[in-house]
């Protein structure tokens, strides 16, 4: 499907030699995608003729510490410096900003006088909850577009990567803070170690880091290989995140999982000798991931032939339909539909279209496919027989939204964790 003219193997990127915890050189390649554009390179229609990059995407492990990492590295600045991603779209995500919020300022007691600062605070949503309880917040995103839509919501934000020089130039400017946040960011980050070095001269004595991300347990066991893309650098379980907490005089103090981005985990940091204690929670995610053997290279290499069968089943299924003469659409222009697209090769000659929420995302084409998107609402008026739901992550309130699509006879083919129709 892909047009090979149209593909430019770049030298932007660099190879991982080690790993980012441990720094060994242990690191054994599991799974290649193969190349493809980064994810959110939404192309606009005048563009489409011009060569896009391409990026080889693939993890390996690490087999000393056993962190799961992309085995090519873009530079950030190609990826997050105008960035169309926001949550905020989602009322799944408005409902766990303002949860994780209200839980944080509950659990913490914090007075209007705390600081809380957001790393990789996106469009401000987040913070924008503890601001409507009077406390003091600043958000730090390289993203100048979204820094703009953070600030209009009177929201002080930095538009800038978050660095340790950073991070003293804020200290000596507003403090140290109470809670620093940082929800699908860390994956991002390639200087791990300069991150942690940043947050604790940032973060207050009695301080507590909040870090979310998805979980590697879930993207194993559900096989949510289109989470694995150019911006997620690193796929974090709890054993190899706490030899990095270590390493900067830090403990994991409690670890919480829900069900966002097909699976994540809220993990609680804090300064070693600060007055936390550590939770069970911690010994028990640790006895699990022991029992899972992610400590060995079997559930890598198991996931690594699953993932080829998933994608011989879905080209084969959606050929299949098209030989019936169906109609096929997709359903959210998200960043791991486009890895899904480009690994499968599914082209405009399977998915007619695209619908999405976002509008910076409407009227633009997908990266490497270039499959229109338009806005939802397109379904009102069209029913194309099948939608592949693309934002699988979102599938509930996506298929409440779509009941009279649904009802017209519209269906949802759903991919992970298993091939299905909804
Ligand atoms: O780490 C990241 C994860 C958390 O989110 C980011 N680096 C990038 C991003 O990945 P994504 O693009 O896969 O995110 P989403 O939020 O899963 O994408 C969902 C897409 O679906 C968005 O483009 C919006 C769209 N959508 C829609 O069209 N109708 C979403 C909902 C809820 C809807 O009702």
């Amino acid at each position: 499907m892909q047009n090979k003219d149209m593909k430019k193997e770049t030298s932007d990127e660099y190879l991982l030699k080690k790993c980012r915890i441990c720094h060994s050189e242990q690191l054994y390649p599991f799974l290649s995608l193969g190349t493809m554009p980064i994810p959110n390179g939404f192309v606009l229609e005048e563009n489409l003729k011009n060569e896009e990059s391409h990026y080889p995407l693939g993890v390996c492990v690490c087999k000393k510490c056993w962190l799961v990492q992309l085995t090519h590295v873009i530079p950030p600045e190609i990826m997050f410096k105008n960035y169309l991603y926001i949550p905020s779209t989602s009322k799944t995500m408005l409902q766990h900003f303002k949860t994780l919020a209200q839980d944080t300022i509950q659990r913490f007691s914090l007075k209007p006088s705390d600081l809380v600062i957001d790393i990789g605070s996106n469009d401000g949503t987040l913070l924008g909850y503890f601001k409507e309880q009077e406390i003091k917040v600043l958000g730090i995103d390289p993203a100048s577009n979204l820094a703009l839509v953070s600030r209009l919501k009177g929201i002080d934000t930095i538009d800038d990567f978050f660095t340790q020089k950073l991070s003293k130039d804020i200290v000596h400017e507003k403090g140290s803070a109470k809670i620093i946040t940082a929800t699908n960011v860390v994956a991002h980050i390639d200087d791990l170690d300069d991150l942690l070095e940043g947050v604790k001269t940032l973060l207050h004595h009695d301080g507590i880091f909040i870090c979310e991300f998805p979980y590697l347990l879930d993207l194993l066991s559900k096989n949510e290989f289109d989470t694995i893309y150019h911006e997620h650098l690193s796929y974090f379980s709890i054993s190899p995140f706490m030899q990095l907490v270590k390493n900067h005089g830090m403990m994991i103090a409690d670890v919480k999982r829900n069900a966002i981005h097909g699976g994540s985990i809220i993990v609680y940091i804090v300064n070693k000798g600060s007055k936390f204690t550590q939770e069970k929670s911690v010994r028990e995610f640790l006895t699990e991931e022991k029992l899972k053997k992610l400590d060995t290279i079997i559930p890598y290499k198991d996931f690594g032939r699953r993932v080829k069968v998933i994608r011989r089943d879905l080209v084969n299924y959606l050929k299949r339909l098209k030989k019936q003469g169906k109609r096929i659409v997709g359903y959210g222009a998200s960043a791991k539909g486009n890895v899904l697209l480009n690994y499968c090769h599914i082209g405009p000659e399977l998915l007619d279209y695209i619908v999405d929420s976002i509008s910076y995302k409407q009227g633009r084409f997908t990266p490497g496919t270039h499959i229109p998107i338009y806005p939802e609402s397109r379904l009102d008026k069209d029913t194309p027989d099948f939608a592949l739901l693309l934002a699988w992550n979102f599938a509930d309130e996506i298929l409440q939204k779509q009941i009279k699509y649904r009802e017209r006879g519209g269906q949802f083919i759903i991919t992970i964790p298993y091939l299905r129709i909804e």
